[in-house]
């Protein structure tokens, strides 16, 4: 482990010790405009904001949230005064359609010809027109090797009662639906109400054995061996890894959720230029595999790829193979029928 790895696993798990934090990144840097980030935590190696601000004379304050919809609602309430935004794809297309979001300068970011077109293929703003992808996340299940007997790599690891209070899922709606609808056989996607109602059930029948719904912990559970097996994002679990080497990492074999968390900068952004300059400072190559390296997600840029270590080549959860990703699927907008989600959401709140 090196020693900016190491430095990296205390740093995290302070950052997520708090359900969200604000800090100013150049802790005391001087003045000069602000630039404010609101995006998930341990989302960005801190060396690089430091060096942005030196670059661009400016500070860089950088708040989170737990899920794409609890960043959503608090916009709605009327939280303002951000200038970037880091929205998985499908909340990207609704808050799009609702609007909310600038059309980007394409003379502004010139290292959008690093981004990867094998990925853009298949992005909902192929073009990045209001768009551009930050990060690929892969959701699967990490375990502790030799604490958990029989490890399946399936959703219905779930369901195993010797297993009650050690296990943890997402507290996020459309993953954690996801996850029940991909165990039955469904899509993530699916608009149909007896599906939904199956996945409920299952839902409701795994809860029982579940510690908690969570988006935070689960990384210091599962270090700390509080957790046996999680419900969680790789490049968190490679973060944890570093922690607590029996810590793996598998994608179920019914198929996963694959996410890709975008840059995207607010309608009434103060700081749209210092936005603009910070989405092409994430893509220059170099900082793009710094980064990667740093918080363990893949970044589309097709260019940084040569300049990553083999363990990141070679790691099949990051590069992912074309088999898993034909069993996988990316979380859509559904428009209306979210309302389906939510009632199933709900019922699972609520049940025992
Ligand atoms: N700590 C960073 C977690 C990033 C998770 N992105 C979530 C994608 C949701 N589908």
């Amino acid at each position: 482990m090196s020693i900016a790895r190491g430095g990296f696993g205390r740093a995290f798990i302070a950052c997520s010790l708090g359900a969200a934090f604000f800090f100013t990144a150049g802790c005391g840097g001087g003045g000069g405009p602000v630039l404010r980030v609101y995006t998930w935590s341990d989302y960005i190696k801190p060396e690089l904001v430091r060096r942005f601000e030196r670059e661009h004379g400016c500070r860089v304050a950088l708040d989170t949230f737990e899920s794409n919809e609890a960043m959503y609602a608090k916009l709605k309430a009327g939280a303002g005064g951000y200038d970037l935004l880091t929205p998985s794809s499908y909340m990207v297309s609704l808050m799009h359609g609702q609007g909310m979001l600038m059309t980007l300068d394409h003379a502004l970011l010139p290292n959008l010809a690093h981004v990867d077109p094998d990925y853009l293929a298949r992005a909902v703003d192929g073009a990045m027109d209001h768009s551009v992808p930050y990060m690929l996340v892969v959701t699967g299940i990490a375990y502790l090797e030799g604490r958990v007997r029989d490890m399946t790599p399936s959703w219905t690891m779930f369901g195993r009662a010797d297993l009650r209070g050690r296990m943890t899922m997402l507290n996020d709606m459309r993953e954690t639906v996801g996850a029940a609808l991909k165990a039955l056989g469904y899509s993530i996607n699916t608009t149909n109400g007896d599906e939904l109602r199956e996945a409920e059930r299952l839902l409701i029948e795994w809860k029982p054995n579940l510690a908690k719904l969570e988006n935070e912990q689960y990384k210091i559970g599962l270090a700390s061996g509080e957790f046996l097996l999680v419900h969680g994002w790789n490049g968190d679990v490679f973060q944890v890894a570093q922690e607590n080497p029996e810590v793996r990492f598998v994608v179920p074999e019914e198929g996963t959720i694959i996410s890709c968390d975008d840059l995207v900068v607010p309608a009434g952004s103060a700081q749209a230029g210092l936005a603009h300059a910070f989405i092409n400072f994430l893509h220059e190559p170099r900082v793009a595999a710094e980064n990667t390296e740093f918080i363990h997600y893949l970044c589309p840029n097709r260019t940084s790829y040569d300049l990553l270590g083999p363990e990141t080549r070679g790691n099949p959860s990051i590069f992912l193979d074309p088999e898993v990703w034909a069993r996988s699927e990316v979380i859509a907008d559904i428009g209306a029928a979210n309302a389906l989600y939510v009632r199933v959401w709900d019922r699972l709140k609520s049940a025992k």
